[in-house]
């Protein structure tokens, strides 16, 4: 279907790929590249379904712009650098901006923004210029109209002139007001503002869509748009997605703010999430301040951001300076370097995890990827091999996003060799020999071997055990972790608690003052919480979240040992698997006797009554009207019920709470009358949220 869209001259036949012409035939190579970009554009745009990295796309553009700035006869009207945005879907009924949305120019280095502070000051005739400065959110752009402070449409950038009808899915962002928080809201304002999703829904989105055997998304704004662009919105509203304000188009019916601070100053009072990393910074070297402290918080930060836009502060200003093509000149995005690259991989092998879970490695050609050499990303199992379809030779999509694992996003068709190998499951375990086995329902094949056979496994349970959120062990490693098996000085984590200080100063790369730290560490974990001390023992499925859960039901250890299935069964969010998973961990002597070991080392922790589970909502009248944007009734009526609330079917003076959803009738407006207290889905799930944090 592609090759009809963007045939030129130089692609008759839709299968056959043109030769890659070289720089000593520049038509041909522009053509060539028009070819290119075209595609990758659709692919990405259109598709949602990037075939090559943003930075390798980058450097084809400007390529091609550079070729026509050197032969304009060159230059076409339809050329990819004569359009800004992409092909839009036609499911989506058309809008058309009142006021454009501008593209945002960018830069890559220092040098790029002192050009452009230059620039602005010298436009401005001003020395030193205040400069607004925010992040730059990975998502998609999107205008918001509220009409008398009425959410009415919302619409993609598109072209920047034209875009996409999405106001049914935008409905479904918690994040979007859809009321201004203002009793004079002004006639008409277009808010402009980026729509993504955040790294922990991302994932989740991620693991369920693995879990249906469907396509998972490679970045936030691939996610936001896949979302935003779903014909059923029923199936956005179960995607969290979230929003950002950082412009404004037509404004009727209010004076607009002198300043882009204080327009985002102004967003916030009305209801509107803006970033909260912004500041107002003087000159060049105010912009360059705020971007190396961005740089070093950025791993931290709950979403992904691609760079810091700065913006001239005065809006005055803003128009003094006007525009160039269809960018202001007031603005600039300052990049960072590109989290994806092109390799090749050399191999893939096998690790072995502390459960023994079996998992591909790509071993790479050496690659920088923002700014640190890669030479290995997860392909997480077998499955995920299979349906990426990675082989080894194959020139693959590496992404490496804030701190996590590095990844293999795709492999590159057009690149694959002819001897290319596909990735073979080996049947026995590389680090003990047993063999490797898959459960049928599971994705992932495992190590039979157990701790006891399985080095790897060990090594995994122990560094598990002495983790930060486990017993919190400091100093104690990887490497030394590694050596202590390896040396056969230790065999389980009671082992820990015996070791010496010779043992440990004798091995390579321990000074005397170490060894005393991570004795002293020792000694300081052993007085730790239940939770904690459960959670070490790295019992499979239960989490930190489980653990604490386990450890507030039973209250003591005893009472866990010898809970029965069933008894499991009670403690919240404990399904089959989890609570079989718990019993026959416990059941194992092994595990008793190396429960028992820690004790007798004198791990402990304060004792504590069992509590039944808090009821906050007790004597509580709720009345549930309209449709909420993700929870079912039934779904809503069981959260209140078990936090101890009653679901009432009318409005009563004794109704506590009304949670009224979309074309919510005369129940709510009863409430209204009777001033009974009213909760949209996302308040209702806030008050359960802030009483189950207590
Ligand atoms: O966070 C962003 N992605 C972001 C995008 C931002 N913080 N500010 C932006 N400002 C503008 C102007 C200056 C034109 C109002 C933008 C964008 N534009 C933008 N995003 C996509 C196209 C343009």
């Amino acid at each position: 279907m592609q090759p009809d869209l963007f045939s030129t001259a130089s692609q008759t036949d839709a299968n056959a790929k043109p030769e890659e012409p070289d720089a000593s035939n520049p038509p041909a190579r522009a053509a060539w590249l028009r070819d290119e970009l075209n595609r990758h554009n659709y692919a990405y745009h259109v598709l949602d379904n990037p075939s090559i990295p943003d930075a390798e796309y980058d450097k084809l553009f400007r390529e091609l712009q550079a070729l026509e700035a050197a032969h304009p006869e060159l230059l076409v009207v339809d050329s990819p650098t004569q359009r800004v945005g992409a092909l839009a879907l036609s499911a989506f009924p058309q809008v058309t901006h009142s006021v454009p949305m501008l593209s945002l120019g960018n830069g890559f280095e220092d040098e790029d923004i002192i050009a452009f502070d230059r620039r602005v000051s010298e436009g401005l005739n001003i020395t030193e210029v205040e400069y607004a400065t925010e992040l730059k959110f990975d998502g998609l752009a999107i205008n918001l109209r509220y009409e008398d402070g009425v959410l009415v449409e919302a619409a993609t950038r598109g072209d920047g002139a034209t875009g996409e009808n999405v106001t049914t899915n935008i409905r479904t962002v918690r994040a979007i007001p859809l009321r201004l928080h203002t009793k004079t809201p002004p006639k008409v304002l277009d808010v402009r503002g980026e729509v993504m999703m955040y790294k922990a829904d991302l994932a989740k989105l991620n693991a369920r869509q693995r879990d249906a055997g469907a396509k998972e998304f490679a970045n936030p704004r691939n996610a936001a748009a896949g979302s935003l662009r779903q014909l059923d919105s029923r199936i956005t509203a179960q995607r969290t997605l979230r929003f950002f304000a950082y412009g404004v188009g037509l404004l009727e019916g209010a004076e607009m703010p002198v300043s882009h601070s204080a327009l985002l100053d102004w967003y916030a009072e009305l209801g509107l999430p803006v970033c909260t990393e912004r500041a107002v910074v003087k000159g060049a070297a105010g912009l360059l301040e705020f971007y190396k402290a961005v740089g070093q918080k950025r791993p931290g930060l709950p979403y992904e951001i691609d760079g810091v836009v700065y913006k001239v502060n005065s809006v005055e200003q803003q128009q003094q300076l006007g525009f160039v093509s269809r960018a202001p000149r007031y603005a600039i995005a300052h990049k960072f370097p590109a989290e994806e690259a092109l390799t090749t991989v050399q191999g893939i092998e096998v690790q072995v995890g502390r459960t023994g879970a079996i998992t591909p490695v790509a071993r790479l050609a050496p690659v920088l990827v923002g700014g640190v050499t890669v030479t290995n990303a997860t392909l997480h199992n077998e499955d995920e091999v299979r349906r990426k379809d990675i082989q080894i030779g194959d020139t693959v999509i590496v992404r490496r996003a804030g701190d996590v694992i590095p990844e293999v996003v795709a492999y590159v068709p057009e690149k694959r060799p002819a001897d290319a190998q596909p990735f073979v499951m080996p049947t026995a375990c590389p680090v003990c020999n047993s063999p490797i086995v898959k459960l049928e329902d599971e994705a992932i094949a495992r190590c039979s071997g157990g701790w006891v056979k399985c080095a790897a496994q060990r090594k995994g349970g122990l560094l598990h055990f002495v983790s930060r959120r486990a017993m919190d062990v400091e100093g104690l490693g990887d490497q030394l972790v590694e050596q202590l098996v390896d040396k056969h000085i230790i065999t389980t984590a009671a082992d820990l608690y015996k070791l010496g200080f010779r043992a440990l100063a004798e091995l390579d790369r321990m000074a005397d003052k170490s060894a005393q730290n991570v004795l002293a560490a020792l000694e300081k974990s052993k007085s730790t919480t239940l939770a904690r001390f459960i959670y070490a023992l790295g019992i499979r499925h239960v989490g930190e979240a489980t653990a604490k859960e386990l450890a507030r039901h039973f209250g003591n250890l005893e009472a866990l040992l010898q809970a029965s299935e069933e008894q499991l069964l009670e403690v919240a969010d404990i399904g089959p698997v989890v609570a079989q998973s718990i019993r026959s961990f416990l059941s194992d002597p092994l595990n008793t006797e190396l429960i028992e070991q820690l004790q007798a080392a004198g791990v402990r922790w304060p004792e504590h009554v069992v509590e039944n589970k808090p009821k906050p909502f007790a004597g509580k009248t709720f009345v549930l009207t309209g449709t909420l944007p993700t929870l079912s009734r039934d779904q809503a009526a069981e959260k209140i019920e078990a936090a101890g609330g009653k679901v009432a079917g009318s409005v009563s003076k004794k109704t506590s709470y009304v949670v009224a959803g979309a074309e919510a009738g005369s129940k709510l407006a009863k409430a209204e009358e009777l001033g009974i207290a009213i909760l949209d889905e996302s308040a209702l799930l806030q008050l359960l949220e802030t009483h189950e944090q207590n």
